[in-house]
């Protein structure tokens, strides 16, 4: 299990305003180290499988199209207690509701387009990674 790790992505709206400098180094100086990285841009079905487990919501369809809208960089991340400390630094789902300070707080426009992405469970941390990076391509 990848228990001191959890994945990020840095969304299509952070790359496209310039953000992508200032959240690496939030999240580097949160203590993150960067295990595995790089920038991409994800096809509609890419975004589709990687959000697989919300196609049942309504906001579906709008998730996928903004994920697949333009680059977003792709990132494991080492530390302990990864998980729950990355969901921490980035904040509420929703910009309005994060605390101070936070990634989505600082960056984020809107629930939809907010910014980043942070795993949920060790388990999602590992499926997530998975999706992006082959073995090479991680240390
Ligand atoms: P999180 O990214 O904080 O884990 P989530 O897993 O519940 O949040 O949802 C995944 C993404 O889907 C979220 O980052 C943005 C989008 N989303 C969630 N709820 C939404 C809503 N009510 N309207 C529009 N987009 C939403
Ligand atoms: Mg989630």
């Amino acid at each position: 299990m990848m228990s001191n790790k959890t994945f990020t992505m840095i969304k299509p709206d952070a790359t496209q305003k310039g953000y992508t400098g200032a959240i690496l180094d939030q999240i580097i100086k949160g203590g993150f180290s960067i295990k595995a990285l790089k920038w991409t841009k994800l096809t509609k079905e890419q975004a589709g499988a990687f959000y697989a487990v919300h196609s049942e919501r309504p906001f579906y369809g709008e998730l996928v199209d903004f994920m697949s809208s333009a680059p977003i960089i792709a990132a494991i991340l080492e530390k302990d207690n990864a998980v729950a400390d990355f969901r921490t630094l980035i904040g509420a789902t929703n910009p309005a509701d994060a605390a101070e300070g936070t990634i989505r707080k600082n960056f984020a426009a809107s629930i939809g387009e907010n910014a980043v992405h942070g795993s949920d469970s060790d388990e999602n941390a590992e499926i997530e990674g998975n999706f992006f990076f082959s073995q090479l391509e991680r240390f």
